[in-house]
């Protein structure tokens, strides 16, 4: 773990504590530091926040030194991750998939952008910034590209985590259907990702939520565009008429009611991560 080192220690501002109280949150922070280093990849961001918690838990951890406002142990955590977020999100790394058999009832969480006077029979997707004539896809369009069904874990960032079978169009195939510009001007090619825009935003109608997602994640095939959900119509509170699907990442990159899709080389901004969250969220 190079991304790690001991240069926070340096300028570490000294605490209104007693001498020995200051020894042993020295101390403290040196053994989290040597635990942090040990962690498998995977396991980082929340084995930060347990180890943090063994030492005392929240009142500890706020009273790291912040950095950006978020106390070190996290954004440490997040740094890393965010480092590591390419290898960890390339298209071969498949999301574990499940048995019918083990699908959950459907809970529905998150209806930030889901507002109740939504006109779903006036809905088009509208996309900013393809290469061609296309502005905007009906939900007919969308069905008519191949189906693709898949059961998989939805993993929320507050601890829960769904079986579910989802049924839509892969995001590979709307993208090669409604391409991007590419950067020399050929046409598109979902292999030759250097020459295409970095970035796909999602955005809901109301613009309240949007997601950032790497054109990486984007082409990966387990990320689909939704219009099922466990072999029924989308409903309403699980983001009809169309939602994301994207098992290699938290329930937060899951997008419900998409409104807007962008092709962008500019990191799009990102409703969680504007509030601390790793962007990339991986898991
Ligand atoms: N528009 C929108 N999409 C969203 C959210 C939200 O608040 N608004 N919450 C997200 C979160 S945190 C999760 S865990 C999943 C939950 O999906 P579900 O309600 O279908 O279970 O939706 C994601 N997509
Ligand atoms: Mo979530």
């Amino acid at each position: 773990m190079s991304e790690i080192n001991g240069n926070d220690q340096v300028d570490m501002p000294v605490p209104q504590e007693t001498k020995s109280a200051l020894q042993s949150t020295v101390d403290a922070d040196a053994e989290v530091e040597r635990q942090m280093r040990q962690l498998s990849r995977r396991s980082f961001l929340w084995s930060a926040v347990a180890i943090g918690a063994g030492y005392g838990g929240v009142r500890w951890l706020n009273s790291r030194r912040a950095e950006d406002g978020i106390p070190w142990p996290l954004r440490r955590a997040l740094q890393t991750n965010e480092a590591l977020a390419r290898d960890l999100f390339d298209r071969s790394r498949l999301a574990p998939t499940f048995a019918a058999t083990r699908i959950d009832p459907l809970r529905a969480n998150g209806d930030i952008g889901l507002d109740a006077d939504f006109d779903a029979s006036q809905w088009q997707l509208n996309i900013e910034g393809a290469s061609g004539e296309t502005q905007s896809v009906t939900l007919a369009q969308i069905k008519a590209l191949p189906q693709a069904e898949m059961i998989t874990e939805l993993k929320c960032i507050e601890g829960w985590a769904a079986v579910v079978r989802w049924t839509g169009a892969r995001l590979s195939d709307f993208i090669a259907k409604y391409p991007p510009p590419t950067n020399s001007g050929k046409a598109f090619d979902a292999q030759n990702l250097a020459d295409l825009p970095g970035y796909v935003g999602l955005a809901t109608p109301d613009g309240a939520y949007y997601v950032g997602l790497e054109m990486e994640a984007s082409l990966h095939p387990q990320t689909l565009l939704c219009y099922a959900m466990n072999g029924q119509a989308l409903r309403p509170e699980h983001g009809a008429p169309l939602r994301l699907a994207i098992p290699v990442k938290y329930g937060i990159k899951s997008i419900k009611r998409i409104g807007t899709l962008t092709y962008t080389n500019m990191r799009p901004a990102d409703y969680w991560a504007e509030r601390g969250y790793d962007y990339h969220a991986g898991h």
